[in-house]
């Protein structure tokens, strides 16, 4: 059995979805953030990096939601929600399961770090950080961010989907960057991304895979 160690409100959201979209059985172990945001410390029990998500089915643990994407879609997904192998859409699928993690997070995460410096500061340092964080913001994190939701926008363009004609596991790891910028930034005057949320958000297996992972609020 399938066993998802789920943070509330968290990336492993994206997980639950998959399994619901695939109609696997599952279990859920759950752990709740501490007041900080970070993971309870029994999750570094499960594996080392104490982060969500982590599967574990037998004697496997995986973390990483890629790998964990993939394995579930190798080991259990009998070919389905992957464009067909060697195609031009299977290249775009996987440039999207690596993306989604590996260059698009990061400079949400940025985003989310910065906007909390002033906030946290002591009231002396406030006037300081607030200029800092507004030239790192205009200089180095908004123009990239610009960027990327660019591509999205460009790529949703062509089917409305990420890779290919079909919804594939590329839109289930893509939703959390999507999710995080629509909270941290908005999409500006760009109207497939929105349309993509909507999309993904009247999916059975979406709505079914929330009310089983708890509330998600992309803070
Ligand atoms: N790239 C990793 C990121 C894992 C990660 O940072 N998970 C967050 C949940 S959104 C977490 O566990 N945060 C709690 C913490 O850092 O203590 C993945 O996709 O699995």
């Amino acid at each position: 059995m399938i066993t998802i160690h789920h943070l509330n409100n968290s990336r492993s959201q994206r997980v639950l979805w998959l399994l619901e979209e695939l109609g696997l059985p599952y279990e859920i172990k759950r752990y709740q953030r501490q007041k900080s945001m970070q993971a309870p410390p029994e999750l570094k029990a499960v594996h080392p990096l104490g982060k969500s998500p982590v599967l574990t089915e037998g004697d496997l643990t995986l973390a990483e939601t890629g790998a964990i994407v993939t394995y579930i879609l190798e080991t259990h997904g009998a070919g389905r929600l992957v464009p067909e192998r060697g195609s031009a859409a299977y290249w775009n699928y996987q440039h999207f399961l690596h993306y989604a993690e590996g260059s698009a997070m990061p400079p949400l995460l940025l985003k989310l770090i910065f906007s909390r410096l002033p906030k946290e500061a002591p009231f002396f340092a406030k006037p300081i950080l607030t200029g800092t964080v507004k030239a790192v913001n205009e200089r180095l994190i908004d123009p990239q961010l610009e960027t990327h939701l660019d591509h999205w926008e460009r790529s949703l363009g062509r089917s409305g989907w990420f890779a290919g004609e079909d919804f594939s596991a590329a839109d289930i790891m893509m939703s959390f960057p999507v999710e995080a910028a629509g909270s941290r930034i908005g999409f500006g005057q760009r109207a497939n991304i929105p349309a993509f949320l909507q999309r993904i958000h009247h999916r059975p297996a979406y709505k079914a895979a929330l009310e089983r992972g708890g509330p998600y609020a992309y803070a």
